[in-house]
């Protein structure tokens, strides 16, 4: 008999426009697993109302993301591709699953202290919590793997701390997931400050991947760098510049030191260009795709709803057991 192959979850927030940070540390390791896993891709639409979003835009960027996932060459076939909010079972499980996490664990997370400040006026319960929602979408599955960058590692270490309480408290239920994070690209630096990570909700320092040619040479025209003149990867004391060079390197596949060789004696401006060039070439069928799957709205609604029941299934396994285990009488 053929062994199960190994399963994979991850997903994405429709909170913005894809980024080249979500491409390079997310969705261009989606594509290269496809073939060797079963997997499943999500819009996280839920999660992305742990910050406040406009009706209208969230429901246009999600079936937007959907059409950049499908561009990005994630085949709807191969995969399961769907939206968290369309797959009941999330929620239920994550309100389980809170049952099982402590204050403490939640506390931690880095990615809620950062963005309880940027929103100071509105922490909710639910920002707050979001790591569990994670914990569910992956447990669900049952994944081995969660290819995410490198801010969401902690988040997948917390999902195995909570399923591995579970799995002692009532018997194996849940598989320990691993996060799968990219060597080259897992932590893009904004382009107008090389301190803090690309992130799509703060559009200062982003490229989208829906971008015009004009616009992202425009923008590596732009990027930060420093006063010196060379090209040398040196995160330290040379941010801006090993930011472009790890762009660079991610959207050529060449390594650091031909990249280096490359420009060596050619100083930042040519330097910007050539990155900002790599970064056209690579996203121009990415987006024509995109723009072409857009205006077929009955294609990605095919691929949505059958994504959705597909997921179902799997999940309500899951959900049932645990269900079970913690006590609920049967329906
Ligand atoms: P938000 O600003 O709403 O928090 P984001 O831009 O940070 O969004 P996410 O939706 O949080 O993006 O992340 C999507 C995926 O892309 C995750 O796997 C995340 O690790 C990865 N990712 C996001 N930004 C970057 C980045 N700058 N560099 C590398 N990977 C990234
Ligand atoms: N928190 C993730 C998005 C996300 C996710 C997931 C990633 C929600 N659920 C499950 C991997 C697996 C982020 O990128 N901000």
């Amino acid at each position: 008999m053929e062994a199960r192959k190994k399963r994979i979850f991850s997903g994405i927030q429709p909170s913005g426009d894809l980024t080249l940070g979500s491409y390079m540390g997310a969705i261009r390791n989606w594509v290269a697993l496809q073939d060797e896993y079963d997997c499943l891709y999500c819009i996280v639409d839920m999660h992305a109302i742990t910050v406040r979003q406009v009706p209208a835009d969230l429901r246009r960027r999600t079936l937007e993301q959907l059409a950049q996932y499908i561009a990005c060459g994630l085949d709807p076939q191969k995969n399961i591709m769907f939206i968290q909010s369309h797959v009941p079972q999330h929620a239920e499980l994550s309100w389980v699953l809170g049952c099982y996490t402590q204050f403490g664990e939640l506390s931690r997370m880095t990615q809620f202290k950062d963005k309880a400040q940027k929103h100071a006026d509105n922490i909710t319960a639910g920002l707050f919590t979001y790591p569990v929602l994670m914990a569910a979408d992956i447990l669900l599955y049952q994944a081995d793997l969660v290819p995410v960058g490198q801010d969401q590692k902690q988040h997948v270490e917390l999902c195995r701390d909570i399923a591995g309480r579970f799995n002692g408290v009532y018997s194996d239920t849940f598989t320990l997931p691993e996060p799968y994070i990219p060597k080259m690209g897992a932590r893009i630096m904004s382009l107008g400050n090389p301190a803090n990570k690309m992130s799509k909700s703060d559009p200062d320092g982003c490229v989208f991947m829906m971008d015009e040619p004009e616009v992202i040479a425009r923008k590596f025209k732009r990027a930060v760098t420093d006063c010196d003149t060379a090209v040398r990867y040196d995160m330290e004391n040379k941010p801006g510049v090993s930011n472009l060079l790890t762009i660079y390197c991610a959207a050529t596949g060449k390594d650091l030191a031909a990249a280096e060789a490359e420009f060596a004696g050619r100083g930042y401006g040519d330097f910007k260009a050539a990155v900002g060039e790599a970064v056209i070439e690579q996203m121009r069928p990415i987006r024509e795709e995109a723009r072409r799957l857009l205006g077929d709205k009955a294609y990605l609604e095919g691929v949505y709803r059958e994504g959705a029941q597909r997921a179902q299934a799997l999940a309500e396994r899951t959900l049932r057991k645990v269900y079970k285990k913690v006590g609920f009488v049967a329906r």
